[in-house]
């Protein structure tokens, strides 16, 4: 990895620690570390430094954006199930200087009525949905390509 690369963020929500475990039928069986892998792989592709970070408590969500909110080329967010409920998040990620992707491993609009609603989608740069883990990669390949468009935040 280039010395100073941008920075990607992953953020994980709640009860992505147990990727693999937790209903593998809607989920899959790749565990949390497995996602982790295949971040690190894209991110290095695309030029980029990973800080992979996963909690089940929203106001440390709330402090991590707040924490990088300056010093990213971008955020990748899969809020889990705060997407649906968390204004707080909502206002956190209104503040990042840089682009926010959402992602959700599966098809949230295929599934209970519930999970249609987000607080995030319309603060958010783009939204990924239904992908797999896949989603994950295909956020950090765009956040790549929006930092080398944008002056200021590749590499010196
Ligand atoms: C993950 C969760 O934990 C759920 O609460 C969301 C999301 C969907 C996902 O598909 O990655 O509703």
């Amino acid at each position: 990895m280039t010395p100073n690369a941008p920075v990607v963020a992953v953020l994980n929500g709640p009860n992505l620690n147990l990727l693999g475990e937790r209903q593998p039928e809607v989920y899959g069986r790749e565990t949390l570390d497995d996602v982790r892998q295949l971040c690190l792989r894209t991110a290095r592709d695309a030029g980029l430094e990973l800080d992979f970070r996963q909690s089940n408590h929203e106001g440390e969500i709330v402090d991590a954006i707040h924490e990088l909110r300056h010093a990213v080329a971008g955020v990748v967010i899969n809020a889990a199930a705060y997407t649906h409920t968390s204004v707080a998040i909502r206002d956190a990620i209104a503040v990042v200087d840089a682009p926010v992707i959402e992602v959700h491993i599966t098809n949230v609009h295929r599934r209970e009525a519930f999970r249609g609603h987000s607080y995030l989608s319309d603060v958010v740069e783009g939204v990924i949905v239904g992908c797999g883990t896949q989603g994950y990669a295909l956020a950090i390949a765009r956040i790549g390509h929006l930092s080398a468009a944008r002056p200021g935040t590749s590499s010196p």
